[in-house]
């Protein structure tokens, strides 16, 4: 039997067990076309952006490694998202940082950044049919270097960043505008202290006055939807961050505004999974930075775990995929950068397609029936239900490598593209 045969083969047999359980696998992989996840563009180059002055990645987030073949230049960079993009099934968006705009050589300051910095990246995602989302820099800059942005109590950094926000937002409105498809504009800022703090509420007093001031134009839903993103420390910033998950959730919802949850920003024991169906029944949206955090928030790769699952399970129990923006956030230059995107983005799609082929219908009747034995043993024998078959069939039916194929493509663009960089 070709490999072709055997998939398909697989595929019916997998299709039967999981109906004899009440699934439809072939509902489960339609439900995934409405899956998109947002590509962070920083894991190509380890957050380094395309400013003209060099400098170091700062604000308490460190990608570790050195790994050879990042991208250096736009086009590189391009080349190896569609190398991406041509490795993982259904319709992905791109997410784009500031700091990585087309400024031609030209020295731009992020208080200067406009839509023509961005064109080109509009451009591109259109012809990928592709929507985009975009993301301040309030890092990696000296009016940075003390550690406040938003919050700074020195004036003119506060309203240097300020500028910098309000004009990522006029340029996420026209993203959202020229792709037809709402921009999702993230605001995260490293603000925070090594040490304890006397002064935490005057700072947050400045970081609401900021976001205020930032937030004073209003843009259609079509075009944008805004999101602040909270965490609980950062590297050298141990003992507080301004904007943690209370300021934001509560920011939030008093703003009509999303909030982004990132699961390496929440202490180690806690779970975003469990978060999600508290916020949604006080904000519209949510924004997810899907990463994973070993011991602290240190942006591994992720992979299929408890914690993702979790995560993947209550947004589809719930038909939440309309409320939940899902982004990746991680930075690995340990390994081959692109190896870790899509090993990353298909452990997050599988999550999903995993989370489709549940029963939840009859889960939740077990619940309510008080049959917890039931219930465990049911969520228990799922995991070894053969959903590696549909996996790959759905693989199979987007044209992209089945199962481990895409390991040679990766070694093959290492050798053809990356070495020679
Ligand atoms: C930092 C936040 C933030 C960044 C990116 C680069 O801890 O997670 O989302 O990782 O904006
Ligand atoms: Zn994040």
């Amino acid at each position: 039997m070709n490999k072709i045969e055997l998939i398909k083969k697989a595929y019916e047999i997998a299709k039967e067990q999981y109906a004899a359980i009440g699934v439809n696998t072939d509902a489960a992989i339609l439900k995934m076309k409405d899956v998109n996840i947002s590509l962070h563009c920083w894991q190509t180059d380890d957050v380094a952006g395309f400013e003209t002055a060099d400098g170091e990645l700062s604000g308490g987030i460190q990608a570790t490694g050195n790994y050879p073949g990042k991208s250096t230049t736009i086009e590189q960079m391009r080349a190896d998202l569609e190398k991406v993009l041509s490795l993982l099934p259904g319709k992905q968006r791109l997410n784009l940082h500031a700091i990585y705009g087309d400024f031609k050589g030209e020295k731009v300051d992020r208080d200067e950044i406009e839509v023509k910095h961005f064109q080109s990246w509009i451009d591109w995602c259109n012809k990928q049919e592709i929507g985009m989302d975009f993301n301040a820099t309030c890092f990696s800059h000296d009016r940075a270097a003390n550690g406040y942005t938003l919050s700074s109590k020195n004036e003119k950094n506060r309203k240097f960043w300020v500028e910098h926000v309000k004009r990522c937002r006029a340029i996420s409105a026209e993203i959202g505008k020229q792709l037809e498809s709402p921009c999702v504009h993230n605001i995260w800022i490293p603000d925070g202290s090594k040490d304890t703090p006397v002064d935490r509420n005057g700072y947050r007093a400045l970081l609401k006055k900021s976001l205020n001031e930032t937030l004073e134009t209003k843009y259609p839903k079509e075009h944008m939807k805004d999101a602040v993103e909270s965490k609980l420390f950062g590297i050298g910033l141990e003992s507080m961050t301004v904007g943690s998950h209370d300021f934001y959730l509560g920011y939030a919802i008093k703003n009509d505004i999303l909030i982004c949850l990132d699961n390496g920003h929440f202490h180690p024991t806690e779970q975003v999974g469990d978060k999600i169906s508290s916020v949604l029944h006080f904000i519209d949206e949510v924004l997810l930075h899907v990463t994973r955090p070993v011991r602290w928030d240190s942006d591994h790769v992720v992979t299929l775990n408890e914690d993702v699952q979790l995560i993947a399970s209550e947004v589809m129990r719930n038909n939440f995929l309309d409320r939940v923006n899902i982004g990746l956030d991680f930075f690995d230059a340990s390994i081959n950068r692109i190896g870790a995107y899509v090993v990353g983005t298909r452990a997050a799609q599988k999550a999903f397609l995993i989370a489709a082929l549940e029963p939840t219908k009859e889960l939740i009747q077990l619940e309510e029936a008080g049959k917890y034995f039931e219930r465990l043993a049911m969520l228990e024998e799922l995991k070894t239900k053969p959903f590696g078959a549909v996996w790959n069939y759905y693989c199979l039916q987007e044209g992209v490598p089945v199962g481990e194929d895409y390991i040679g493509k990766i070694q093959q663009y290492e050798n053809d593209v990356l070495n020679k960089r």
